[in-house]
């Protein structure tokens, strides 16, 4: 038997070079910046090409992040980051039969993943045969029959796990859920469960949708903009362009962030150079240093003072909501010393945000992964919500909840069922437009999807898109968990851990991405996508395919169909045309009526969303609800530390794009811990001096080695460093109350100097 391996990101050996934090985001730097990303991995005219179509009405939805188009576009609706995702798309298909000729698994699992990245697009389908220690070609015909004879041979459906990454249009993700549900399961795990599930859940208790209640031209008409815990500059580039908008109409912004992220305090459009403006736009008008973990201790600060200064919509509080009163006595009772203790933040800056609060006829709330990926994550969110309902900011314009998605199609493929709890009334008309029946019980999320692994209750696991290994937590638990499956498939464009750390059998099945041309029997296809505010549109890709071993990711969820279940739809009608899979649709899903016909219109449709459109509350009351939540436990025992996990400015997730986080002026190096130069000088510890952490959750360790240690502007006891890198700390155990998200933001660690370690061992 060979050794389990442990997917560990390897150690990093390259220099790290530190420069100054930037204070400016984006500007001519980053302009130019993307296109020479372009140019060197895609040669001038396909950059070029592809550069143009980016966002466009007849073009590609950008792969990059969920940030919604403006209606009035310029030729460049595209950020450097979402420059790079297409690059990094458009690369040569040398990931080949001989490629894996050259290189074992073995040899693979020591490269780093920014390597593996860069070895370019996967170029034909390939299998890992039990024992193997190479991948070898195989066609498509013969690895499809594999994985519907391995399914078929499975004693329960249950035993099969099907994980999406949000990247997978709304045909593709539809006709994958109805599959898995026609073979008998549920068992739809997706990377909202380790991203955006604590807001979904949040708002679905309080205002009866799980999704956001702005619109972009909002930004135009608000007072007020709240970013919490959110890194827009980095991940979110065209957000800036909205911000600085609404600033130039009178906006004020507040940052609610532990870092003071260079994207929010002054941001350069690059387009301005054209128009002979050279100044940079001041974004937020407050920087407030919270705590990590600490937001749920400020919002009811924030709130307790509105109340005391009565600033608050009875009218709106009357007649649209309930559970005011024990909210209002929740926070009489909370104490200042604990709200300021917790936050880290005095009581004047309360004060002042408060009275932008009260100012503001018009507020809007951002926010991301900063909030969702805590113990707290669904109640937190919740005091969001609280604080916009006191001042009557739903349904209002300029005014609203605006959960900030990220990967471009995470919202569409809930929205069409990658769901693994489906409520009762999603599966009923499901039911309707499909015509068979479907599985009732609840199915695995990603968390549970490890452990039934770790118990051996898996025998397949189909990855459409992602890399499941490096994205969840715990890596070296996730990692045997896998190894323990049968078969484990990855439906993938490029090279990742997850295709090396992997069950007995394993299969890789390269697709055409969503820069390219998708052509079927019936002519040239398009894809439809939703973005982070609810817009369904079209996405036409116009490179040509890499590859000629690639195909799309609805004929191959269609091609298993006709394999596993060929009576229930009519599978080669729906890969012949895409209308045919939107023709179900239409019927099978709320809101979707007329598909084919709405989407074509050049920006696509809106999805209905009561709490936007007419301020009204699909709840059991039909109001909006108050909630109460006491403070989350955020002491920290003697010499330990919280430490966060974020992304890089030269990364997407697990996709390393490069080896610099331009903005926090490091360069070179991945594996660095951000910390307070006061916490390092009472540790005795200097820059660049390498420690090891550990983290402690429930007497349970996990230990990560060898971490250059960085001073940067973080509160006290308060650490950083980069995820995939640092996810072997994330205990698997520790995730958020309701939304069973990890706490990727909150990982209790303790830091040993190596020198002293191997001293104690
Ligand atoms: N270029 C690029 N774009 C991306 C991605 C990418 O990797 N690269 N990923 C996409 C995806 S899937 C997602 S989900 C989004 C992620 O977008 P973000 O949520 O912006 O990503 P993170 O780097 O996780 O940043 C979290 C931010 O929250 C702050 N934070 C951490 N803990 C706390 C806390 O307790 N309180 C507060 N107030 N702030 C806190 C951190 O300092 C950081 O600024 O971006 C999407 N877009
Ligand atoms: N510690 C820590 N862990 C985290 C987070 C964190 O902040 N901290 N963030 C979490 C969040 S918010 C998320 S969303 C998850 C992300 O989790 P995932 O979505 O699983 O991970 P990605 O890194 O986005 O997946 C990258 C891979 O997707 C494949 N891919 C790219 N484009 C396509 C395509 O068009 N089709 C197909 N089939 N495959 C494609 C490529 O092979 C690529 O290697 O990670 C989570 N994990
Ligand atoms: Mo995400």
């Amino acid at each position: 038997m060979k050794k389990s391996v442990d997917g560990r990101t390897p150690l990093d050996s390259n220099r790290l070079r530190l420069s100054k934090v930037k204070s400016t985001a984006a500007g001519v730097p980053a302009a130019i910046s993307s296109m020479n990303h372009g140019i060197r991995k895609m040669g001038v005219t396909r950059t070029v090409r592809s550069l143009l179509m980016v966002n466009q009405k007849d073009g590609f939805d950008c792969p990059g992040c969920a940030w919604p188009d403006p209606d009035h576009r310029t030729s460049f609706e595209f950020c450097q980051n979402g420059a790079k995702a297409v690059a990094d798309e458009a690369m040569k298909a040398n990931v080949n039969a001989s490629f894996f000729e050259k290189y074992s698994v073995d040899e693979l699992l020591k490269k780093s993943d920014y390597w593996l990245n860069s070895q370019g697009r996967i170029a034909q389908p390939m299998i890992l045969e039990p024992n193997a220690s190479h991948y070898t070609p195989i066609d498509w015909d013969a690895a499809l029959r594999h994985i519907a004879s391995t399914i078929q041979s499975m004693h329960s459906p249950e035993r099969g796990v099907y994980y999406t990454s949000g990247r997978t249009s709304n045909e593709a993700a539809f006709l994958y859920q109805a599959l898995v549900r026609a073979l008998g399961t549920n068992n739809l795990p997706d990377c909202s469960n380790m991203c955006h599930e604590s807001s979904g859940k949040a708002l679905t208790q309080t205002i009866g949708i799980g999704k956001g209640t702005v619109h972009l031209e909002d930004f135009n008409h608000s007072d007020l903009i709240l970013v919490i815990g959110q890194n827009p500059g980095t991940n979110h580039p065209r957000m800036l362009t909205a911000l600085r908008d609404a600033k130039k109409k009178g906006a004020k912004i507040i940052s609610i962030n532990p870092l003071p992220e260079t994207g929010l305090k002054r941001f350069k459009h690059p387009q301005d150079y054209m128009t002979g403006d050279v100044k940079s736009t001041q974004l937020a008008d407050l920087h407030v240093p919270v705590r990590i973990g600490g937001d749920a201790a400020l919002l009811k600060g924030v709130m307790k003072q509105l109340l005391s200064l009565g600033a608050i919509d009875r009218d709106f509080i009357a007649t649209k909501t309930e559970a005011f009163g024990e909210f209002e006595s929740g926070l009489a009772s909370q104490d200042w010393q604990q709200i300021v203790h917790d936050s880290g933040i005095e009581r004047e800056m309360i004060n002042e945000i408060a009275q932008m609060c009260a100012d503001s006829r018009a507020t809007i709330a951002c926010w991301a992964m900063g909030l969702t990926q805590h113990k707290n994550g669904v109640a937190v969110i919740q005091e969001v919500v609280n604080l916009l309902l006191m001042g009557g900011h739903i349904g209002r314009p300029g005014a609203g909840l605006c959960p900030v998605r990220g990967h471009s199609n995470v919202q569409g493929d809930r929205t069409v069922g990658i769901w693994e709890a489906p409520s009762e009334s999603f599966l009923a008309k499901l039911e309707q437009g499909l015509q068979f029946e479907l599985p009732r019980k609840h199915g695995y999320d990603v968390v549970h999807s490890i452990h039934a692994m770790e118990n051996g209750d898996v025998d397949v696991l189909i990855c459409m898109g992602g890399n499941f290994l490096s994205a969840t937590p715990d890596t070296p638990s996730t990692a045997k968990a896998i190894q323990t499956v049968g078969l484990t498939v990855q439906i993938s464009t490029k090279l990742n851990r997850s295709h090396l750390v992997k069950g007995k059998t394993a299969l890789i099945l390269p697709v055409i991405g969503r820069t390219e041309l998708d052509i079927q029997s019936s002519g040239g296809q398009f894809v439809t996508v939703e973005n982070s505010m609810g817009v369904v549109h079209r996405s036409k890709g116009n490179l040509k395919p890499v590859s000629n071993g690639l195909m799309s990711e609805p004929a191959l969820v269609a091609q298993l169909g006709q394999l596993l279940c060929p009576d229930v739809l009519d599978w080669a009608s729906c890969i012949g045309n895409y209308d045919s899979i939107r023709d179900i649709m239409s019927k099978a899903l709320n809101g979707f009526e007329n598909y084919n016909e709405r989407v074509r219109k050049p920006s696509g449709f809106l999805l209905p969303n009561p709490p936007r459109d007419s301020c009204e509350f699909s709840t059991p009351s039909s109001k909006a609800s108050f909630t109460v939540h006491s403070l989350p436990d955020v002491t920290l025992s003697e010499d330990r530390f919280v430490l966060m996990t974020i992304r890089s400015h030269d990364q997407y997730n697990t996709t390393i794009y490069g080896l610099h986080d331009r903005y926090r002026g490091i360069h070179g190096n991945r594996r660095v811990l951000f910390m307070n130069a006061l916490d390092m000088s009472e540790y005795g510890l200097k820059t660049r001096d390498i420690v090891d952490i550990t983290s402690h959750f429930l007497g349970t360790k996990r230990h990560s080695k060898q971490w250059i240690v960085v001073p940067y502007e973080i509160p006290r006891r308060n650490l950083a460093a980069y995820f995939p890198e640092a996810n072997e700390l994330v205990p698997l155990e520790s995730t958020a109350t309701i939304s069973n998200t990890p706490t990727s933001k909150w990982i209790e660690v303790s830091l040993t100097n190596p020198v002293d370690s191997s001293e104690e061992e």
